[in-house]
């Protein structure tokens, strides 16, 4: 099962989530900085002070991922590095760091791929309304020039927002992440309009600054419904539950992505939040809604759906103990055939997966390894139904691994291992782990080794 020639083949991670060096080199706090303090938000008090040291141990981790045979790298950039205000004075330490990893990713024969926010607000804009603040699109513009001016002479693959749903779910209607805002639903409405003209704002300044010609995409908390049988009826009724909304949050596909890509706001959404809904100026639309290149999907799990006899549906309750991860995620590759496909149906820009892994239950074993074969299993389960899709014609260009390492979990603090590399935070020893090694095979066949059972070679 070779994929297309040109696929890519990543791994991904995030500034806050890695990097440390919180308070060195002049950069600014940023609200996961601040919100880690806060007694009881994170499991076990963690922080991403040091995480995994990458600001300092960049090189290693860029020669591994050479080793490993990445073809790229997604990451992201730390926007109170680059101005610890948010805005205004520039940080030259911080943009060099951000230089110098680029130079040695491709000295490293592996291509970086930047995401501009994942989730790390300067907590200075934060003060000043953050995304509830109009003014929060033009500080997002102003900080993409200048990480466009500095680095696309070598960066070509650029993602805007990470998962708004997520952020302006989770960390503005509610307090469960940063700045952990517990807003009125109208007022978390207004922060994803400011968000989503962030998006088609910085889309502008990226095609106008860059020096070599950008490949453009935002990125998504994809929810995934599958239908249970192939039976038409069933189809559809995944198919409608993947692109309707039914409450009033903005966790669902289409709130983010119908503006961005469509130009409009999704019409059973606009009926649904009619009361709460913010002004929308004339022309708003036409700023969101700029050509992109591809549709950054990120999704670890998905639901089972069947029609019911009344016309409606329902999720498929899985049976007693399913197979989760330590996230207690269910492992459901079939959404790995049907998100694809019915995202590039809608969208008709090509997929890239942004994200997809496991979290598991890792640790160093008696041999000096880290043996997780449940991870190689999800891994070539979920690939092997993604090749199904690019197979009927669906157009796939990447999968991005999440994550390179073990990283800092958000809520869950270093609880979770995600990575296809141990990171030992005592001393920050890189293990690679038995999927890694594995990881490193498929790409270098271009995936015709997946059809191998794990510990078969
Ligand atoms: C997200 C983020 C990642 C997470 C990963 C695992 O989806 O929440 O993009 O930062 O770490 O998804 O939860």
């Amino acid at each position: 099962m070779s994929f297309p020639e040109d696929f890519v083949w990543g791994a991904a991670t995030a500034s806050y989530q890695i990097e440390g060096g919180t308070y060195e080199d002049g950069k600014g706090l940023s609200v996961w900085d601040v919100f880690c303090r806060q007694p009881g938000k994170i499991w076990g008090g963690n922080n991403g002070d040091i995480a995994c040291d990458h600001y300092h141990l960049y090189q290693e981790d860029a020669r591994l991922m050479g080793e490993l045979g990445l073809k790229a790298y997604r990451y992201s950039i730390s926007w109170p590095r680059v101005l610890p205000e948010g805005t205004g004075a520039v940080n030259e330490k911080g943009l060099d760091f951000y230089d110098r990893l680029v130079d040695v990713l491709l000295e490293n024969g592996v291509q970086p791929w930047v995401t501009l926010f994942h989730w790390d607000y300067p907590q200075s804009l934060l003060q000043r309304g953050g995304w509830l603040n109009r003014e929060s699109s033009d500080w997002f513009t102003e900080y993409t020039s200048v990480v466009v001016d500095r680095l696309s002479d070598r960066v070509s693959h650029w993602m805007t927002l990470n998962e708004p749903q997520v952020f302006i779910t989770f960390g503005h209607q509610g307090d469960y992440h940063a700045p952990g805002l517990n807003l009125e639903f109208s007022d978390a409405l207004v922060a994803a309009h400011n968000s989503l003209l962030a998006h088609g704002k910085a889309v502008q300044v990226i095609r106008a600054h860059a020096k070599t010609r950008p490949n453009i995409g935002a990125v998504h908390a994809a929810s995934i419904y599958f239908p249970g049988t192939e039976k038409q009826e069933d189809i559809e009724a995944a198919h409608s539950r993947m692109f309707s909304i039914t409450g009033k949050n903005c966790w669902n596909n289409t709130w983010f992505a119908d503006p961005m890509i469509l130009g409009r706001y999704p019409e059973d959404g606009l009926r649904l939040f009619e009361s709460e809904l913010p002004d929308i100026p004339d022309g708003d639309m036409g700023t969101i809604c700029q050509p992109l290149d591809f549709y950054g999907l990120n999704n670890y799990e998905g639901r089972g759906v069947r029609a019911t006899d009344d016309g409606g549906s329902e999720i498929i309750q899985s049976p007693d103990g399913p197979p989760l991860t330590t996230m207690e995620w269910q492992v459901t590759p079939a959404g790995y055939y049907w998100g694809p496909r019915f995202l590039f149906e809608r969208y008709k820009l090509p997929i890239v997966v942004t994200e997809n892994g496991m979290a598991n239950c890792d640790w160093i074993h008696r041999d000096g390894r880290v043996h997780d074969p449940q991870r190689i299993d999800y891994m070539a389960r979920y690939l092997s139904e993604l090749k199904r899709a690019i197979d009927e014609g669906i157009t796939v260009n990447g999968y991005f691994v999440w994550s390179l390492m073990d990283n800092f979990e958000w809520a869950y603090g270093y609880r979770q291992r995600f990575g296809i590399v141990h990171v030992d935070y005592a001393t920050q020893k890189r293990t690679p782990k038995d999927s890694a090694y594995w990881y490193k095979d498929v790409i270098a066949s271009n995936g015709s080794t997946l059809t191998n059972l794990p510990g078969t070679g």
